[in-house]
């Protein structure tokens, strides 16, 4: 009578799986893994560049590395990049999968983290359902009896603004509006109300905040987004052709983020003119290494910009390297790739000078941090040509 129970139920659990689409009837086999895994996806708003996104990222890593601590069965979703703001040259691509910036195993060393594809493979005939997409909001006033508390309640008239990255076979069997400020582990409150889903999503991902900024967990998250090897590998390659360094910390040359577009637009009172640029770099490199005439110089900026700064610096004798991708480096790295070596090969420099809150400076200085170089050597920032010029915030690590 047990036994035939037990049939029952398993053959219940089979037809169900049929029904979600995790079985195949034909063949009989079932991805039991895959069956009982849940899943969270997020989105991010829409014009927010790389560097903020890769912040997002670990924001909820750790909270499912966290869960899993507890036994919890959620994975993440790694959400394709897609029709970035800044990614000129890519104006009519297709997603991107992480494996191509990052190292997906070294992620997943740190956090239960799946790829888009590979779930896409074990769906039934290539479709996602999210059982609920929560589209988060800003409170109105988020410092509400002038302090900024964590909460969360539902709100109305929300849409979703994304695209779900390019792919018409994403749907969705229900829409909820919530307004959020705070941690993001209080996201599980929200996950908590529908045991039974298996697909969960949330838009504006960037609202949720970390639970604990810059402390060893962070770290060892951010440790573990270790960069695609082809394109560490260029980078590499680039120092030891053009910079004359085959060591992790080089001596032979001082790296510039030189932030413009949008940033020269838009933060003059952060940043500096071309002429300006020029000086601060002579005076900077003549106090700390006056030895070091190799200059690499990673940037938005546009070709004329580029150029001029390229001969003033030249002019008064420094040898000026910037990382230009062949066609085909181009077409395989695509421009987040090229933007990636330009931010490896900052981070290996004998000195890095940044841009005033740019989080692609952030990032090359958590590469430093990690490089084991001394903070005097990374937390350097150019400064707008005249008026205040407010020091960079150290974050130093912690292993
Ligand atoms: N190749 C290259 N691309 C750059 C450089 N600086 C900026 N970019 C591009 O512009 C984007 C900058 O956007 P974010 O990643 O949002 O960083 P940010 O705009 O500096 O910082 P926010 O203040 O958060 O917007 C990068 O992702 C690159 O695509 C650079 O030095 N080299
Ligand atoms: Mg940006």
């Amino acid at each position: 009578m047990i036994i035939k129970l037990l049939f029952l139920f398993l053959g219940l659990i089979f037809t169900n799986a049929n029904n979600e689409g995790y079985c195949d009837l034909k063949t009989k086999t079932c991805d039991h893994d895959f069956f009982k895994e849940k899943f969270i996806l997020y989105d991010v708003n829409p014009p927010e560049g790389f560097n903020l996104r890769r912040d997002v990222y670990m924001r909820f890593a750790i909270m499912l590395s966290d869960a899993k601590k507890n036994k919890n069965e959620w994975k993440l979703i790694l959400p394709p990049w897609y029709r970035l703001y800044h990614w000129r040259s890519e104006s009519k691509s297709s997603p991107i999968h992480w494996s191509k910036f990052f190292d997906i195993e070294s992620l997943k060393s740190f956090a239960p983290v799946v790829e888009l594809h590979e779930v896409f493979s074990k769906t039934e005939i290539n479709i996602l359902n999210i059982d609920r997409l929560y589209v988060l909001q800003n409170f109105p006033d988020p410092f509400e009896d002038g302090e900024f508390k964590d909460k969360w309640e539902f709100g109305e008239d929300c849409d979703y603004d994304g695209e779900f990255w390019g792919y018409n076979n994403i749907t969705f069997t229900e829409i909820v509006c919530v307004k959020f400020q705070g941690r993001i582990s209080n996201l599980w409150e929200l996950i908590a109300l529908h045991p039974s889903d298996k697909f969960v999503m949330f838009a504006h991902g960037e609202i949720p905040l970390h639970d604990h900024y810059g402390t060893k967990t962070f770290w060892d998250c951010r440790k573990s987004m270790k960069f695609n090897k082809d394109l560490i590998e260029t980078a590499k390659k680039f120092m030891s052709e053009h910079l004359d360094c085959k060591e992790e910390k080089c001596t032979s040359y001082v790296s510039v983020h030189w932030r413009r577009q949008d940033f020269a637009r838009s933060r003059r009172k952060d940043v500096p003119s071309i002429q300006g640029t020029v000086k601060q770099l002579d005076t900077f490199i003549k106090k700390n290494t006056p030895n070091v005439v190799n200059v690499f110089i990673a940037s938005d900026g546009q070709n004329s910009e580029l150029t001029q700064l390229e001969s003033q610096l030249k002019s008064i004798g420094y040898r000026v390297h910037f990382f230009v991708p062949s066609m085909s480096e181009l077409d395989d790295f695509k421009d987040g790739g090229v933007a990636i070596i330009d931010q490896i090969i900052c981070s290996h420099a004998a000195y890095f000078i940044g841009t005033f809150e740019s989080t692609f400076t952030f990032r090359i200085q958590e590469e430093r941090e990690i490089l084991g170089f001394d903070s005097s050597t990374t937390f350097n920032r150019l400064c707008p040509d005249s008026g205040k010029c407010e020091k960079p915030s150290k974050w130093s690590i912690v292993n």
